[in-house]
């Protein structure tokens, strides 16, 4: 079908093919266009979430011209391209985002001023897309970012929730979650009816001899359910490059078989058949670092993979290449273990429909892929059981058991001495029921594995991929530091910061090539930039306070020291030792006289993030948070000296307006459980120092930023063993302040004890795995360290821009670049030049 317009019509096409914004007016002209006509409003009828329409469609209409250039020169670049299989993006807004990286938001907001509208107003109209849980789905979207902003041809795949993750509301002090319906207006996506698949579940496998007496698989019968494509155009910083996130949704396969239901009048059981295909992305699980082994959770991942993978080989094979070169075109990177079955999906179609040989596909296969492990922690490694695999996908089960076994034949050769290690390398955990170890699958289906931070890289080596490690060698196993976006976490968060800097440094190349922050640090003596930037930081105080108090009617001094701990609540990540913390603050205030009181440093403790609806430990540590916080804010001898605030409903937006107003952050899991963690880099990169353990990526940032620039606590990942051994076996004397602590949640102050004691005994009682009380001390005499250090204003500062100037090297795009170094093998695409992309070079 010809589709193209022919050449001599295609001087209107040019002509009228939309422009960038040369002035407000241009502006002005499509936003009322789109909210008088797309919209169907006036301006008699026109409120900020119309506006915010009108002003996201116009923007939109930018994105596309500039989004299909570079799909059509990434096609005809036939360039090796990398797909991201992520089940969670935590993209958050995406109007501001849009503006800044077309650089068009001062064209908008002097447009919108003349339209009688504030850019701030107009900005927080937009629902989150909260299609993610906490750090995974954020680094996903961080990804995003830098793949489009360095020129790489890269595409997003992941589904199409109708729920992200839930809204939390505190109601009496508890977590209530509610539904976050999130797609009554959203101008980011496209639909693309045309471009489905079908998905197939349950049935069997048929096996036969074909003319050569060869022996064939096939899998028959079963039901099968639509995948639509969802399309977000991802646009670069500075770059005309805009890539595609391909989000997939369900929908029921129009079959016969429901129109024969239809005609013999069964409608309303085909329409629950309809919903029934639904369902499949209709929800987001909410858990973080923790897996339930829930039969439509595996239903997701195989919907999602196949649809991807059926996606990805029919671009392939469109460009008439031979399989064998497969791999050098196309790097997938697994996005922890969730899209594992890519790994027996890709040897089928290969094996199966394309009619390769085992071997040949296998080496394709194992090629192409490479797997990012998040964790450690043993609750969060993948397993399913291998009876559910058997009747939702009979094939690739049978897949994996030849993988497997082949495997496992390698392994014997290789160390015939010794037996036990292939039961421990084995995929098939022989346990009751039997297991797929997921993870064990994505390495041996993978060319290379990488953690998210030295730490972690490490600890995958040596603890949970030890054995293939011995396998394999070290080099297939390496480390790839996360990063964050330096748009997104500084310039859109903290505009006046990254102005700042903008002024020292002679412009804002530094978002593009992070390190060049590092000039600041000649400055960290000049008189007027240190004002400036203690001025900035009250400033973004002062807004978080107004939030607060307008969320919350709790009134905070912004001069006193802001200290935030904002991340999913886990018990690993030890809300618990920062609220037992601030109970013993409490205490010592109350035991004080006036004179020492007016020693202290008036403090504001911070918290916010959502917890697993199915995690009562963590929904207590959420219940003694407002507990407390109750208590405390109202008892008149504290006053302004400490406060203690849960923010409702943590998520990305709220993070921006977060992260640039702490004095402190908390980064402070137990040693060795937090793989790398992000949100320290977001906190230290805008200005505000942190307090953590020796854990993640903290001692990375250490190593940047210098150890007198961070508030380091607690026991070592080393030592962690022997210390739970010393609690399990009883030698071990409860923390004499923190046994304080417990008296006064034992004595009833905050509420009804009993609600509290699941959370003391499992410290009293039960092993304290996390080993709060290892570290009570140390964590609490780090907190007066902190105060003494806050109380000098110019050492403070002096800290606080020294280590901002050598925060460089965590940016997201040196961390893609990595990647694409060490994993992927890719080179970026020189970006077409549009009528609106701006040449920065
Ligand atoms: N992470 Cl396994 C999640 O956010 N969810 C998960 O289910 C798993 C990991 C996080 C991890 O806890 C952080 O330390 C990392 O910084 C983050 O992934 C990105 O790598």
């Amino acid at each position: 079908v010809q589709s193209s317009i022919p050449e001599p019509q295609r001087e209107a096409w040019t002509k009228f093919a939309p422009q960038r914004f040369a002035k407000a007016e241009d502006f002005q002209r499509d936003a009322v266009r789109h909210v008088e006509t797309s919209l169907a409003r006036s301006m008699y009828n026109c409120d900020e979430a119309a506006m915010y329409a009108g002003t996201a469609l116009a923007f939109r209409d930018r994105l596309v011209m500039d989004w299909n250039k570079t799909q059509q020169a990434h096609t005809f670049a036939d360039q090796k391209r990398i797909y991201y299989l992520s089940l969670e993006f935590l993209m958050g807004r995406a109007l501001d985002n849009a503006m800044l990286n077309v650089q068009q938001k001062d064209v908008a907001a002097e447009g919108l001023s003349g339209l009688g509208f504030r850019m701030e107003d107009i900005i927080e109209q937009e629902h989150d897309a909260a299609l993610g849980n906490g750090g995974l789905g954020r680094l996903a979207a961080c990804f995003l970012d830098s793949l489009a902003t360095l020129n790489y041809p890269a595409w997003g795949y992941g589904l199409r929730y109708r729920y992200g993750i839930f809204k939390q509301e505190i109601v009496d002090g508890y977590q209530v979650e509610v539904p976050d319906y999130w797609l009554d207006f959203n101008p980011w996506e496209f639909a693309r009816h045309d471009v489905t698949v079908d998905i197939q579940f349950y049935g069997h496998v048929d096996k036969w001899q074909d003319e050569n007496g060869k022996t064939k698989c096939s899998w028959e019968g079963g039901e099968i359910v639509k995948a639509v494509a969802f399309d977000v155009p991802v646009p670069g910083y500075g770059t005309s490059t805009t890539n595609n996130l391909r989000l997939w949704g369900s929908k029921a396969a129009s079959g016969e078989f429901d129109f024969q239901k239809f005609n013999s009048g069964e409608y309303e059981s085909s329409v629950a058949d309809q919903q029934r295909a639904e369902t499949i992305s209709a929800v987001l699980y909410p858990n973080d670092n923790l897996e339930r082994g829930k039969e439509l959770r595996l239903k997701q991942q195989y919907f999602w993979c196949a649809a991807s993978l059926s996606d990805i080989v029919r671009r392939f094979k469109k460009t008439g290449r031979a399989w064998k070169e497969f791999s050098s075109q196309t790097a997938i990177q697994l996005n922890d273990t969730h899209p594992t079955l890519a790994i027996p999906e890709l040897q089928r179609i290969l094996i199966d429909i394309e009619g390769l040989e085992w071997d040949e596909a296998w080496s394709i296969v194992h090629q192409t892929f490479a797997y990012t492990n998040h964790t450690v922690l043993p609750e969060a490694l993948e397993k399913w059981s291998v009876g559910l695999m058997q009747h939702l996908l009979p094939r690739h089960l049978q897949i994996i058991y030849e993988i497997n076994l082949q495997f496992l034949q390698y392994v014997e050769r290789t160390f015939p001495k010794d037996r036990d290690l292939l039961g421990r390398v084995s995929i098939i955990e022989e346990s009751n029921p039997k297991m797929v170890r997921m993870a064990f699958l994505a390495v041996i289906g993978s060319h290379k594995v990488n953690g998210v931070a030295e730490l972690h890289s490490d600890l995958v080596k040596t603890t949970i991929l030890k054995d293939f490690v011995k396998v394999y060698g070290p080099d297939k196993f390496t480390n790839v530091t996360n990063g964050i976006t330096p748009r997104r976490w500084l310039h859109q968060a903290n505009p006046r910061l990254s102005a700042l800097i903008a002024s020292k440094l002679g412009g804002y190349d530094f978002l593009k090539d992070l390190t060049l922050l590092n000039k600041i640090e000649a400055h960290v003596d000049d008189a007027e930039f240190r004002k400036e930037w203690q001025a900035i930081k009250l400033a973004n105080k002062e807004r978080l306070a107004r939030h607060v108090h307008e969320t919350t009617g709790i009134t905070l001094n912004p001069k006193a020291l802001f200290d935030i701990q904002v991340k999913r609540i886990h018990e690993y990540k030890r809300q618990q030792l920062n609220i037992f913390g601030c109970i013993h603050r409490y205490l010592a205030i109350k035991a004080m006289s006036a004179e020492e009181k007016k020693k202290v440093v008036p403090r504001v403790t911070i918290f916010g993030g959502k917890a697993a609806p199915g995690y009562w430990m963590a929904k207590t540590v959420i219940h003694l948070i407002n507990k407390v916080g109750d208590v405390i804010n109202n008892d008149p001898e504290v006053g302004d000296l400490l406060k203690v605030v849960f923010i409702e409903d943590y998520n990305v937006s709220k993070a921006e307006f977060l992260v640039p107003a702490s004095d402190i952050s908390e980064h402070i899991s137990t040693a060795g459980t937090e793989a790398s963690g992000t949100s320290n880099m977001k906190f230290v990169l805008n200005g505000g120092l942190i307090i953590g353990t020796c854990d993640g990526a903290n001692i990375e940032i250490t190593r940047e930023i210098g150890e007198n620039n961070i508030f380091l606590f607690g026991n070592l990942s080393e030592d962690v063993e022997e210390l739970r051994h010393n609690h399990v076996f009883g030698t071990y004397q409860l923390n004499e302040s923190l046994a304080k602590v417990f008296d006064q949640i034992q004595n009833g102050k905050f509420g009804d004890a009993s609600q509290f004691s699941a959370l003391v005994n499992a410290i009293v009682d039960h092993g304290d795995f996390y080993l709060v009380s290892d570290d009570f001390e140390s964590y609490c005499q780090t907190q007066d360290l902190i105060d003494e250090s806050y109380k000098n204003v110019d050492e403070w500062t002096t800290k606080s821009i020294t280590s901002v100037a050598r925060m460089g090297f965590f940016s997201s795009d040196r961390c893609i670049d990595e990647y694409a170094e060490v994993i992927w093998n890719i080179e970026p695409v020189a970006p077409t030049k549009t009528d609106f992309a701006v040449d920065l070079a």
